[in-house]
């Protein structure tokens, strides 16, 4: 059945058995959908996508532009044995999204520490991953396309889509890429490669930053990523820190 646009036969066809997958129309937001869903009960690997979302979240409560027909805005319930923390599903994925990118591009895309996947200097895909209880919903929120009406003012300058050029099941071979990607790594992971995945696209390493924190903002230069993700600057005075990503933004 093509489904307003997004054919859930494809998505079935292709994504590995192991995932559940259900399409809606326009919802709020898949994570928050899903949180819920996971508070009732809901099985691991249990996905939702949906054509667009109208609060549609990032991070630190900022908001994640979803419209119709151009994105693929998804959330994957996960409940790893272990409790491994989001940061590293975080992180993890946005190796598991560059990696699928890469394949159907044909090109390299970039990493913005640390959760936001850049391609040709534009924000193209930004991730979520949020725990609730024993789960943690991982959201993807990809720009294919452009937006038919273009990326809204406040981000035109920044967002970019993957493609210029709409092609027959495009959106659904991106969420079909990323989702087995994200698989084989979520079973299997290499700590090490990983991390060297994740380093070797960071588009943050030695660049000038700025750390935005409780509204103030500070320049510093970026010198890397830690074994742990955490952030490595040089702050204007000299001092080296290590930044965590849970509560400062950074700009480039
Ligand atoms: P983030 O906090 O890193 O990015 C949010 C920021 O990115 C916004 O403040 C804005 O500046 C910019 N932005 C907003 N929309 C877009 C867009 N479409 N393209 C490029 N830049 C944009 C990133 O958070 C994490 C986003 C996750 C979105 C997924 S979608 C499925 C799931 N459900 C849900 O509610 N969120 C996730």
């Amino acid at each position: 059945m093509l489904f307003d646009g997004l054919s859930e036969k494809y998505l079935k066809k292709y994504a590995s058995d192991l995932f559940d997958i259900e399409i809606r129309n326009c919802v709020t937001s898949t994570n928050s959908i899903m949180k819920e869903k996971a508070l009732s009960g809901l099985k691991e690997f249990s996905v939702l996508i949906a054509q667009c979302q109208t609060a549609g979240r990032g991070r630190m409560g900022r908001s994640f532009h979803s419209p119709k027909g151009t994105g693929i805005y998804m959330s994957l319930l996960l409940k790893p044995s272990d409790g491994m923390n989001p940061l590293l599903i975080t992180t993890d994925a946005a190796v598991s999204a560059s990696l699928a990118f890469e394949k159907l591009l044909g090109q390299e895309v970039g990493i913005k520490w640390v959760n936001d996947i850049y391609l040709n200097g534009k924000k193209v895909c930004g991730i979520l991953a949020e725990k609730v209880e024993d789960s943690i919903i991982l959201g993807i929120g990809i720009n294919v396309l452009k937006p038919k009406k273009g990326f809204p003012e406040d981000i035109k300058n920044r967002a970019g889509a993957l493609f210029d050029k709409k092609k027959r099941y495009l959106r659904e071979k991106v969420a079909v890429e990323f989702l087995n990607t994200f698989l084989e790594i979520y079973k299997n992971p290499d700590r090490q490669v990983l991390l060297d995945e994740y380093r070797k696209r960071s588009i943050m390493t030695d660049k000038k930053i700025l750390i935005l924190k409780d509204g103030e903002e500070e320049k510093a230069h970026a010198i890397g990523i830690n074994d742990d993700y955490s952030l490595l600057v040089k702050k204007e005075n000299g001092e080296t820190v290590n930044i965590s990503s849970g509560d400062v933004s950074i700009k480039i």
